[in-house]
């Protein structure tokens, strides 16, 4: 049996994958076939992706994938909100920056100062994030480098472009720039205008499933696949892909996508613009179909992350199974956080920083690793009760059921947890929602799947799932709950 096989190319904060995926009647099976670690680099002018490394990554990837077998199609997701700029030759302008680049809050006051909050989010909907691209762009405005620019591309447009040739601009990517209406799902001329940015540098927008083009020679060349493969745009904003592939067979239910990033909320067939959405910092970016991602980010696995590569530098264990251990013999509730607080944004020594916040609010320090790691997934398990429960009462929705997703789904510590803290089931799974979301976007434009009830009927047929009901102690964290909305 030849069931076809699609090269999903999925880029995360801290590494990159290219994952094969066999779709066939009732099928739906991933293989990595390449894992690279994502390092971000730190230069005189800011903190920066290293995109070489990245692209040979993906190269490197999608030849082990050539090695395997067939290759039908290959579709590219990344983070948001980051992009390059190219000259009039096509040349990359300097290297693109991280959004954890420190440069993006004191431009974000500026473009506030003149455009106003209000008038950003009637057109955008997004939340405000110091980094979205509007942000960023007018940070980079002041750079020598500027001038030249005459297009600009979110990181998986450019690695496309790199592949391909061809240029365009994903349509759930775009909805984060900041510069895209969420109403009408094309860009802003207007907002555009008022910034006085140049229309042109914004390329023509794509949908997920269209042909973005195909192979480059040299590219055909070095990873093995032929020059006809087909690069197919799917839901490039990597939350989209996740979405996509939550495998709910009903309504009602909400999502937490779980990696770097915690993103909590709702899916909705419009955007809720109101006045209380924009002060609740809910964003509407846009999801596969035209559906509203309706969510707020909430701070993740990256305060866990940060806090292992402080206690790695100073020797400390770090082994995260014994991590956890220790975290479920900690005692519960004995330190709290609020994730959403931007001191957490930046990279930099992740247990001092809780250390401050928790002596901020009158809280000790917690009990060893043990205690920071308890602390943080309770404190994420609170900020997903009121994040969710804030987006069902501005969208006026009933929720029934959490489906928590990426690689979040693994902890079965936080999948419980999340379940007490908001009295919902929690399915958890699967880890590799986003890379699911990206197989399955190409394989429905292969004609193999229908729409999203389709896509996610197959994710929760063929995957495996783990479920988690509430446990009876809601009051413990009612109380917590508490602490948490002092701490804000
Ligand atoms: C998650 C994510 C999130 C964005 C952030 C920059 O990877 O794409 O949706 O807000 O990265």
């Amino acid at each position: 049996r030849h069931d076809p096989v699609f090269a999903a190319v999925d880029l995360g904060a801290t590494s990159g994958r290219v994952i094969t995926g066999r779709v066939g009647p009732g099928e739906l099976e991933l293989t990595e076939a390449h894992r690279f670690a994502n390092t971000p680099v730190r230069l005189p002018d800011g903190l920066h992706w290293d995109v070489l490394a990245l692209y040979q990554g993906v190269l490197d990837g999608l030849r082990a994938a050539a090695r395997r077998g067939p290759v039908t199609s290959v579709g590219i997701d990344t983070w948001a909100v980051d992009y390059g700029l190219l000259d009039s030759d096509g040349s990359l302008l300097g290297l693109p920056y991280h959004y954890r680049d420190e440069r993006n809050t004191p431009a974000a006051e500026k473009v506030l100062a003149r455009i106003g909050a209000q008038e950003l989010y009637d057109v955008g909907g997004l939340q405000h994030l110091p980094f979205n691209t509007v942000f960023q762009l007018a940070a980079h405005r002041s750079a020598a480098q500027w001038p030249a620019a005459r297009t600009l591309l979110l990181m998986p447009d450019l690695l496309v472009h790199w592949l391909t040739g061809s240029v365009g601009a994903e349509v759930t990517n775009a909805s984060t720039t900041a510069l895209f209406d969420a109403r009408t799902g094309a860009w802003s001329d207007a907002l555009i205008g008022r910034l006085g940015l140049e229309r042109s540098l914004f390329p023509a927008l794509r949908e997920p499933g269209e042909r973005a083009g195909t192979l480059l020679p040299h590219v055909a060349g070095y990873t093995g696949l032929p020059e006809e493969t087909p690069v197919t745009t799917v839901a490039s904003h990597d939350t989209a892909s996740a979405v996509a592939a939550v495998p709910a067979t009903g309504p009602g239910f909400a999502y937490v996508s779980c990696g770097t990033w915690s993103l909590a909320g709702l899916e909705l067939d419009a955007p809720v613009l109101t006045e209380a959405s924009r002060a609740a910092n809910f964003t509407n970016e846009r999801g596969v179909d035209g559906t509203v991602r309706y969510l707020r980010n909430i701070m993740g696995m990256w305060l866990l992350e940060e806090c292992r590569r402080t206690w790695e530098r100073t020797g400390t264990s770090t082994g995260l199974a014994d991590l956890l251990v220790e975290a479920a013999r900690a005692r519960p509730f004995a330190a709290v956080i609020d994730p959403d607080d931007p001191v957490f944004l930046a990279p930099g020594d992740m247990p001092a920083r809780i250390d401050a916040a928790l002596a901020r609010t009158g809280q000790k320090p917690p009990d060893g690793p043990g205690g920071y790691v308890r602390c943080v997934l309770e404190s994420l398990a609170l900020a997903h009760r009121r994040t969710l429960r804030q987006a069902a009462e501005l969208a006026g929705r009933e929720l029934t059921r959490i489906h928590l997703v990426g690689g979040g789904s693994r902890n079965a510590l936080l999948c419980q947890w999340t379940a007490d803290a908001t009295g919902l089931p929690v399915t958890a799974g699967p880890a590799e929602a986003t890379a699911l979301g990206n197989v399955l976007l190409q394989a429905r434009s292969h004609g193999l799947v229908g729409g999203l009830s389709d896509m996610r009927g197959l994710v929760a047929r063929t995957q495996e799932l783990r479920h988690y009901s509430p446990r009876g102690d809601g009051g413990a964290w009612d109380r917590a709950a508490g602490r948490l909305e002092a701490c804000a």
